[in-house]
């Protein structure tokens, strides 16, 4: 059974070349026939790893292909899950599987919504990938630049998916999941703490150790909210990790503020937006988080960028 795989971006580039490398059969879908002529110019996928760069030719297609589609894997930004998912409705077949890899909360239900008939699984990464538009082949070029885990689970069906051997085989480390909710919860939180605040104080996230007092409040609304969603294991000791997260990466640029300094839409609405939605369906009032997230609006309006 092939695997299909929307979005020849870094994550599915990296799912879409390892599975291919493994003889499991898997097509790429891309955004139209422009991107796909450009795709079939180049031949096929580079994956990069460990500096070594290795050619996978993973044939390709578009939404518009007629063949019936059982296992997808949904790659894309979260903000383009439910219109890529509405374009390829009439192509799932019965009993299809979908696996969502989108980062937040809130687009997975979009999808789930669109598509009832259909098995929506849900999963966390903390693999890290990036497209390399420098090189020759251009964006058809990932690089695999940190090596993570991925939790993959069905929040309606505990069962595991029947393919998780082709994922051994294929070398991606992954887990089932029975709480992928807390799972995703938990990742939100992180990134709620960190993200916005690297991407107003313009710091990599090591910068956040000068403002511990704004990380420890915005950690106590977060496990409030976390407690308040029933979500609670979530919440365990959030502050203390965020602090680890904030160390171990102190180097880096949180994924927002790369978005942001590259002038692309960021996540947004799937992190803080969903945070502070679901704050209010709660009546919860969350002053500090509410009050990030305007600025954080506001600054990405300012730059011309989406703030939802
Ligand atoms: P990306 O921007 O590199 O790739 C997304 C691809 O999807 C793009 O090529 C885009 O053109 C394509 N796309 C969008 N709509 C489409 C459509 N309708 N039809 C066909 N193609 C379409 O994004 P990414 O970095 O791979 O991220 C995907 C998700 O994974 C995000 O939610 C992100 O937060 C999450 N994530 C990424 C990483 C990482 O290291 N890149 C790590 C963990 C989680
Ligand atoms: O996931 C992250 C991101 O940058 O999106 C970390 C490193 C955890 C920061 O929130």
């Amino acid at each position: 059974m092939s695997w299909h795989v929307l979005g020849a971006g870094s994550l599915g580039g990296l799912w879409a070349a390892r599975l291919a490398r493994a003889g499991v059969p898997v097509q790429l879908i891309l955004r139209d026939a422009s991107r796909l002529a450009a795709y079939r110019r180049a031949g096929g996928l580079t994956l990069v790893e460990q500096g070594q760069a290795r050619h996978y030719p993973v044939p390709g297609q578009t939404a518009a292909d007629s063949a019936p589609i059982q296992r997808l894997l949904l790659a894309c930004k979260a903000y383009d899950a439910e219109s890529a998912i509405a374009a390829l409705k009439p192509r799932l077949a019965p009993g299809a599987e979908l696996i969502l890899l989108q980062n937040g909360l809130g687009s997975q239900d979009a999808v789930a919504a669109q598509v009832p008939n259909a098995r929506c699984i849900f999963a966390s990464s903390t693999e890290g990938a990036f497209r390399d538009g420098a090189a020759p082949e251009g964006e058809w070029r990932v690089v695999f630049a940190g090596q993570g885990h991925t939790w993959l689970g069905d929040p309606l069906d505990n069962t595991p998916a029947s393919w998780l051997d082709e994922l051994e085989r294929s070398g991606i480390p992954h887990q089932w999941s029975p709480d992928i909710l807390s799972r995703l919860w938990r990742k939100l939180a992180l990134n709620c703490a960190i993200n916005p605040l690297t991407v107003l104080y313009d710091c990599r996230n090591g910068g956040l150790r000068e403002h511990p007092t704004e990380v420890a409040t915005l950690c106590a609304e977060l496990g409030e909210l976390l407690a308040t969603c029933g979500q609670p294991a979530a919440a365990q000791d959030l502050h203390a990790e965020v602090q680890r997260v904030i160390q171990a990466t102190a180097a880096n640029y949180s994924s927002m503020h790369q978005d942001v300094a590259r002038g692309r839409r960021s996540e947004i609405a799937y992190l803080l937006g969903y945070a502070c939605a679901a704050a209010q369906r709660h009546g919860l009032v969350l002053a500090h988080l509410e009050a990030l997230h305007a600025r954080l609006r506001g600054h990405l309006s300012a730059r011309g960028l989406p703030s939802h």
